[in-house]
């Protein structure tokens, strides 16, 4: 399968190079960054009409929206065993797994706008940051209740929907304890252990957002 991927480093786009060292594929990897804005340009914006990444191209078809990416790549793959087929008992957790994993990194998105991507702090409400930092956290606190120790997100296994959360699990702690939630934090130590999840790194490129280990919520809120 020949395969191009639009990537920011250290952005839901790493789903995707995660996925395709899971499958063994090889990827003609596009860098961009979200603070040049290069995602805007016509090539990018034919794929992904709002120029956000992930953008790809896999044997002519183009796709955007990591989860779909990932959805779609399983399907095509099925010797992997990465996806949860239709009419199987894990399916409805499967899909499930794939779309909290979005709603949790919407949290994240915003925490990232508010600390690190406005040009003056000072234009952060603290009390936006407050209630996003704890529906944050209670996603986790929803993961924490889902998870069984030495476990995946499904009884199955391993599966596409793992590189979904696990990416989150990376950027989450910027803005939360994750030891505060031991059996996620064991679950991330576990997906970070996976051969897979370190090639994907070496082909991530630097991150650029983050100018700190931690974001605590401001004083005040
Ligand atoms: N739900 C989409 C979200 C895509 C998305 O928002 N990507 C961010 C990077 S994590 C982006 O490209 N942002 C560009 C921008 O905000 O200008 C997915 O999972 O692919």
């Amino acid at each position: 399968m020949s395969v191009r991927v639009h990537h920011v480093p250290f952005s839901r786009s790493f789903r995707v190079l995660w996925m395709l060292e899971e499958l063994g594929l090889s990827a003609d990897i596009v860098m961009h960054s979200i603070r040049t804005g290069s995602m805007r340009t016509p090539e990018v914006q034919s794929i992904s009409p709002a120029g956000r990444a992930p953008a790809v191209e896999m044997d002519g078809v183009t796709m955007f929206e990591s989860g779909a990416i990932l959805e779609y790549l399983a399907e095509q793959h099925p010797e992997a065993g990465l996806g949860v087929a239709v009419g199987h008992v894990e399916r409805p957790r499967f899909l499930q797994m794939i779309h909290f994993a979005e709603t949790q990194a919407s949290l994240i998105e915003q925490l990232n706008m508010s600390h690190v991507f406005l040009r003056d702090p000072a234009m952060a409400s603290p009390t936006v940051i407050k209630l996003n930092t704890r529906r944050l956290q209670a996603t986790l606190s929803a993961l924490e209740t889902m998870l069984e120790s030495d476990s995946y997100l499904l009884a199955r296994g391993f599966s596409a929907a793992d590189i979904m959360m696990g990416f989150n699990l990376f950027a989450a702690s910027y803005y939360v304890v994750l030891t505060d939630y031991p059996k996620v934090f064991a679950y991330r130590d576990r997906l970070a252990h996976r051969p897979s999840y370190h090639a994907a790194r070496a082909k991530d490129g630097q991150q650029e957002f983050y100018a700190q280990d931690f974001y605590p919520i401001p004083e005040g809120s």
